[in-house]
């Protein structure tokens, strides 16, 4: 047979063997997973940390990449590292001050570099000066404040020569000569998951990253990816070492089997400004849109774009709309602190969520799509319309609105609004009440 029709009829094999391992993949999801879904939406609000040997040359994770710097170079910082302020309870204390309710940590990102003391490796945070095991650290901080913490991981790799980096689109510069080797990087990521799953408690989440090194760039047509990462066999063992324990990939699809999250970058739900958010939002699965609070994952020294505290507050409001969590980022010095610009802003927000937090927290997206002037979450019989900016005519028409009202009134001094239900729908009148906040909020209460 020509080389041609070899390599056809083999893709062909190839492509059944797939589908039928695809459809072999039935996952059920654990009744404690159900009751973890349940309790992420509710919680809504989560903050996100990057950090880690990158943090010290001030340019964003994405450093050892953008620069070339070669594994050799790279790795000069191993022995320098030593984050002398980093207090694993003023973290969650800052997320606390924040209303969040939940922690995703960078446990490894592409410079593979381990925050924990793991056992596949010496490239890991016990073998800087530091020596702590910061995870360990965080984990009983977030356990004694009543933090979820859940858990970044990439797939994706620049450090070691296991991965598959011939056909990575990234990581190029780094300075590896050994060949990738897959099974043996898939064995090495089951071992430090199991790690991660046994020796830090209850784990909320894993949160993947780096498949779309494997991928044409984003939009392309062709999703496809070159490696077989055998998702099924990862997940498998994170649910059978924890059922609860929700796990995402910020692989930009659909979610796969297996699945029991969807993460949005730099997006809100059905919203595409990044380039990177080309994926339906999924009816199925809980939704999570993650954001910087400047422009930078990991610590920028330079990057001053910080957000106010109403962006930060019309994110999380538009997030819950459109019945998602917001994971908001921050990345920590090299010395382990959070910059006062982020802790303040955090923390003001912070006080905002206290008045009205009940109009956020155990809502789901409420039964008015996202308007010009704002959005709704909706908890039984209440449903607050969230008001970002003064409604255009002093009043509110929400097209369609058929449910019977009993009353309508300004959530924060119980200010009674007047209504009219019409066949076009229900319509406010807005006159009177201020829109100056970030986001006022009216209350619709159901018959
Ligand atoms: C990824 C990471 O690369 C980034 O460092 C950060 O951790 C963020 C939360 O997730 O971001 C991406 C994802 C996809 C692409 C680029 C950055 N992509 O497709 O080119």
């Amino acid at each position: 047979m020509p080389v041609s029709v070899l390599s056809k009829f083999s893709a062909c094999i190839g492509g059944l063997a797939l589908c039928i391992s695809l459809q072999a993949q039935v996952y059920t999801p654990a009744p404690a997973n159900l009751e973890a879904r349940k309790t992420f939406q509710d919680n809504k609000y989560g903050l996100f940390i990057h950090w880690g040997l990158s943090s010290m040359l001030g340019d964003g994770e994405w450093v050892m990449n953008n620069r070339n710097i070669k594994v050799e170079d790279y790795k000069r910082l191993l022995p320098a590292f030593y984050p002398a302020q980093f207090d694993a309870d003023k973290w969650v204390q800052t997320a606390r001050n924040a209303g969040m309710k939940y922690i995703v940590f960078i446990t490894r990102h592409h410079d593979g570099f381990s925050n924990w003391d793991t056992k596949q490796s010496d490239w890991k945070i016990t073998n800087t000066p530091f020596k702590r095991d910061v995870l360990k650290e965080l984990a009983a901080a977030c356990k004694k404040e009543g933090i979820k913490l859940g858990l970044y991981y990439s797939t994706l790799d620049w450090y070691r020569d296991d991965y598959p980096h011939e056909t990575g689109r990234t990581g190029q510069g780094t300075g590896r000569t050994g060949k990738g080797n897959y099974a043996s990087y898939l064995q090495f990521m089951k071992n430090q998951l199991t790690e991660l799953l046994t020796n830090y408690g209850e784990i909320m989440s894993i949160w993947f990253d780096g498949h779309w090194d494997q991928t044409n760039p984003e939009g392309a047509h062709d999703r496809s990816s070159r490696i077989d990462w055998r998702y099924e066999e990862i997940y498998g063992l994170i649910h059978s070492l924890q059922p609860q324990c929700m796990i995402g990939n910020n692989h930009h699809l659909t979610p796969l089997p297996g699945e029991d999250f969807q993460m949005f970058e730099r997006d809100l739900p059905g919203e595409n400004k990044s380039g990177l958010s080309f994926q339906e939002a999924s009816q199925e699965v809980p939704l999570e849109t993650c954001e910087t609070i400047n422009g930078a994952w990991g610590y920028n020294i330079t990057d001053r774009k910080y957000k106010t505290v109403s962006q930060v507050i019309q994110l999380l409001v538009g997030a819950a709309g459109r019945n998602a969590n917001l994971l908001l980022n921050v990345g920590p010095m090299p010395n382990g602190q959070i910059q006062p610009e982020f802790t303040d802003t955090l923390a003001a927000a912070g006080k905002w969520l206290e008045k009205y937090g009940e109009t956020i927290y155990g809502t789901r997206g409420g039964p008015i799509a996202p308007q010009p002037w704002g959005v709704s979450t909706q908890k039984g019989r209440k449903i607050y319309l969230h008001v970002f900016k003064q409604p255009y005519g002093n009043m509110i028409l929400l097209p369609g609105f058929k449910e019977k009202v009993k009353q309508v009134q300004v959530f924060i001094n119980r200010e009674p609004v007047k209504f009219k239900q019409q066949a076009e729908g229900l319509i406010l009148q807005s006159e009177g009440i201020s829109f100056d906040g970030a986001d006022e909020v009216i209350e619709i209460e159901l018959r």
